[in-house]
């Protein structure tokens, strides 16, 4: 996979000098400043506490980003575990790799400043807020070893999509599936505005959580200043949700003959946990500062913690000699040095706070579908053709044609295809499909 070439390179800039090894000057800086700071820290925080996990307990595991514009959280962490080198091979892991990672970042011939498809790391994301959440349900379908993380951001939150979604884990049987792990990101703002839910009283939102069939675990940071703390807090939040939902999983796991359960009993055996009882499945509410770590304030307005953090904080480096100080201080404020060695490489004792090879979310092969996917067995269509003497004299139908090989693909492929749709199987006339399926 090393050395892929993208398909065109855009105009040079001067030298970027990602560690501020050089003076930091404004041209160091690209004349046209893009992207989303807001999100990004509490992404970065998320990925760093679900690696944690991922080490200690050997856990598969897949990341989703609703907030898909914080697009330098997973192209980072992509490249800090390694894989994003092992795929872009003129983009080493090193300090010239990352310069080139900077430049390209948002750029002409780059790659977008949103998470997206076209970058080929192979973790899974999205660029639109809201519309994501089917795809950390699908990816457990069947997939018992799998817990999809997905943050979910508050502005996201108000989409109608979204809202739906919370309903997704009904779908799930505990016992043949993998489980979605949700994680409600409150930092307070979307674009320009503040959001509805994290104004909620805490405790009408617990009540909202629940009624949704999630048991919420929430973590404050209160201030952003004690990282410590919200380490902490956030760690003890990740491992209970991993708790309940292995809970969960072994209740209806023991003995099971791992079928699925069928959602035609009223739902009981798709949503049980041994009892009979729906379970409740774990998730997490993290409020922090948007912008969290970045400026606290710029031109005396206050910055983190505000909707002002969501896209560039400091957007006139290049003519404001205030607004490259302060870009400068920032930057220095992560300790660069601390991180890296004289080459540019992640110092070995932090490279390890990465999991290794398909375990890295960043390369998880259940992201991949170019890795996994197996060609359907499919039968001749031929074999159900109708034939038609003259046009226009027998009354047959397409749809239970239709559904009559859709019954033949299913019988051939009981492990690796699933027909679905909300309701209208039969009154589409595709009902064959249940003479070998349950609905
Ligand atoms: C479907 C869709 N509509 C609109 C946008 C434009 N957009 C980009 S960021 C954003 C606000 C997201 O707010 P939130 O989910 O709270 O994320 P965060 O505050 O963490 O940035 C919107 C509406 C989008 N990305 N996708």
């Amino acid at each position: 996979m090393a050395g892929r070439e993208l398909p065109f390179r855009g105009p040079d800039l001067p030298a970027l000098h990602p560690l501020l090894r050089e003076p930091l000057s404004a041209d160091h800086t690209k004349s046209r400043l893009l992207g989303h700071w807001g999100t990004t820290p509490g992404l970065n925080f998320v990925y760093a506490h679900l690696n944690r996990v991922i080490r200690r307990d050997s856990q598969e595991m897949l990341f989703v980003a609703g907030p898909g514009h914080g697009g330098p959280a997973v192209v980072a962490n992509a490249w800090l575990e390694g894989t994003y080198s092992e795929i872009y091979g003129q983009v080493g892991p090193d300090e010239a790799g990352m310069a080139e990672l900077f430049r390209q970042f948002s750029y002409p011939g780059g790659i977008p400043s949103h998470a997206a498809p076209e970058t080929r790391d192979p973790s899974a994301k999205a660029a639109n807020s809201g519309t994501r959440w089917p795809t950390p349900t699908g990816s457990v379908f069947d997939n018992p070893r799998l817990i999809t993380a997905v943050v979910i951001g508050d502005g996201e939150a108000e989409t109608g999509p979204l809202a739906a979604s919370w309903h997704s884990h009904n779908f799930l049987d505990p016992a043949a599936d993998g489980a979605v792990l949700p994680i409600l990101h409150l930092n307070g703002y979307k674009i320009a505005n503040p959001t509805t839910m994290a104004r909620m009283p805490e405790e009408q939102l617990e009540q909202l959580l629940r009624g949704y069939g999630h048991e919420p675990y929430f973590v404050t940071v209160k201030n952003p200043d004690n990282t410590e703390q919200a380490h902490r807090d956030f760690a003890a939040a990740v491992d209970n949700c991993l708790a309940g939902i292995r809970a969960i999983q072994d209740s209806r796991r023991g003995g099971a003959d791992g079928s699925r359960g069928k959602m035609d009993d009223g739902g009981a055996a798709a949503g049980a946990a041994g009892s009979g009882a729906a379970p409740h499945w774990p998730m997490i509410v993290l409020r922090s500062p948007k912008g969290w770590t970045g400026p606290r304030t710029v031109d005396g307005l206050q910055v983190e913690g505000t909707w002002r953090s969501h896209q560039v904080p400091l957007a006139e480096v290049r003519t404001n000699g205030a607004h490259l100080k302060q870009l400068k201080e920032w930057l220095k404020s992560y300790r660069p040095d601390e991180l890296f060695d004289a080459d540019g490489r992640l110092r070995p004792e932090v490279a390890t706070n990465a999991p290794a090879g398909d375990l890295r979310m960043s390369a998880t092969p259940h992201a991949n579908g170019g890795l996994l996917r197996t060609p359907l067995n499919l039968p001749a269509c031929a074999t159900h053709a109708v034939g038609v003497a003259e046009p226009g004299t027998e009354r047959i139908s397409p749809m239970i044609t239709l559904g009559s090989w859709m019954r033949d693909v299913i019988s051939l492929n009981m492990e690796n295809f699933r027909l679905f749709g909300p309701d209208e199987t039969a009154s589409n006339r595709l009902q064959s499909v249940y003479e070998v399926t349950d609905r």
